[in-house]
Formats: structure tokens, C-alpha cells, sequence
């Protein structure tokens, strides 16, 4: 039984978050997310999220791909959160490539090519275009 373990914020829920997600899935036997706090949000971006914490993890924990989801309190508890829940894997998007190869000594951390052309980011400006 293998176990995979992802973070990410999935604010504005869109297609790049399911495909990375139902990826992430398909390279372990059960896939547990980190969902950021819109506390950590905060402190990364000075603004908070458009959909609270309770939407988001709510939104990804009833994904057919996703089997537990739990709150990111802190980006330097990585470490513990994948020695804690048992990960073999860590998954993350190719933004983040090279990020967390410290982790390699506890698991095996793969970065998966993005979604082209969609982001939380991008939506927001297309929508205040509008
Ligand atoms: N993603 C993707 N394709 C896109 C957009 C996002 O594959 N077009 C992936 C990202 O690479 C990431 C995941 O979806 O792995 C979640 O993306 P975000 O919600 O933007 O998460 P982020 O703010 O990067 O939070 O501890 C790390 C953070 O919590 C990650």
C-alpha cells in the first residue's frame, strides 16, 4: 500500500487542481491533501483566499480521487506532516520544482507538469475584466 501526500491551496476551484490531483492519486493506493489555512495564505500573500478554508478542503475532500484532507497550518511543518500521515509520495505541481527535495530522505517527492493556460490567478483578472 503506497500512500501520496499533496498541498496546495485550490482557491477558485478549477480544472489544474483536479488534474494534478487525480494524477497524484493514480501514483499510490490513497491520497491524502493538505489544504493551506487561509492563515498561511495570509502570511505568504497578505490577502486571504477568495473561498475560506472551510469551502476549499470541503470542495476537495469530496473529490472521487481524494481520500482525507487536513489543514496546512505552516509551510515549515512539511517534514512532520509527511512523516505524520505515513507518505511515501509527495506530489506537487512543477512550480515547484526542486522545492522540496530536502524530503527525499523520507520519501520520494515527484513534481508533475502544471495544467497550460488556467490558474487562480488568471481567473481572478478574466472575471474583473469582465
Ligand atoms: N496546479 C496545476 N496546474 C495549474 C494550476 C495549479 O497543476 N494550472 C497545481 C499546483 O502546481 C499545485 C496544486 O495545483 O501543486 C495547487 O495549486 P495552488 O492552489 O496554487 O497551491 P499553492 O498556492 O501552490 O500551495 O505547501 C505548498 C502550498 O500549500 C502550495
Amino acid at each position: 500500500m503506497s500512500r501520496v501526500i499533496t498541498f496546495g491551496t485550490f482557491d477558485i476551484f478549477h480544472l489544474g487542481h483536479l488534474q494534478i490531483l487525480k494524477r497524484a492519486r493514480a501514483l499510490g493506493d490513497e491520497l491524502i491533501v493538505g489544504v493551506s489555512t487561509d492563515a498561511l495564505n495570509f502570511s505568504k500573500k497578505q490577502r486571504n483566499p477568495i473561498c475560506c478554508q472551510n469551502s476549499r478542503s470541503e470542495i476537495v475532500e469530496a473529490l472521487k480521487c481524494v481520500d482525507r484532507v487536513f489543514f496546512e497550518e505552516s509551510l515549515a511543518l512539511k517534514r512532520q506532516y509527511i512523516t505524520e500521515f505515513k507518505a511515501d509520495i509527495l506530489v506537487m505541481g512543477d512550480d515547484w520544482q526542486g522545492k522540496f527535495d530536502e524530503f527525499n530522505d523520507i520519501c520520494q517527492v515527484v513534481y508533475l507538469p502544471r495544467t497550460p493556460s488556467i490558474s487562480t490567478t488568471e481567473l481572478i483578472e478574466i472575471v474583473k475584466e469582465r
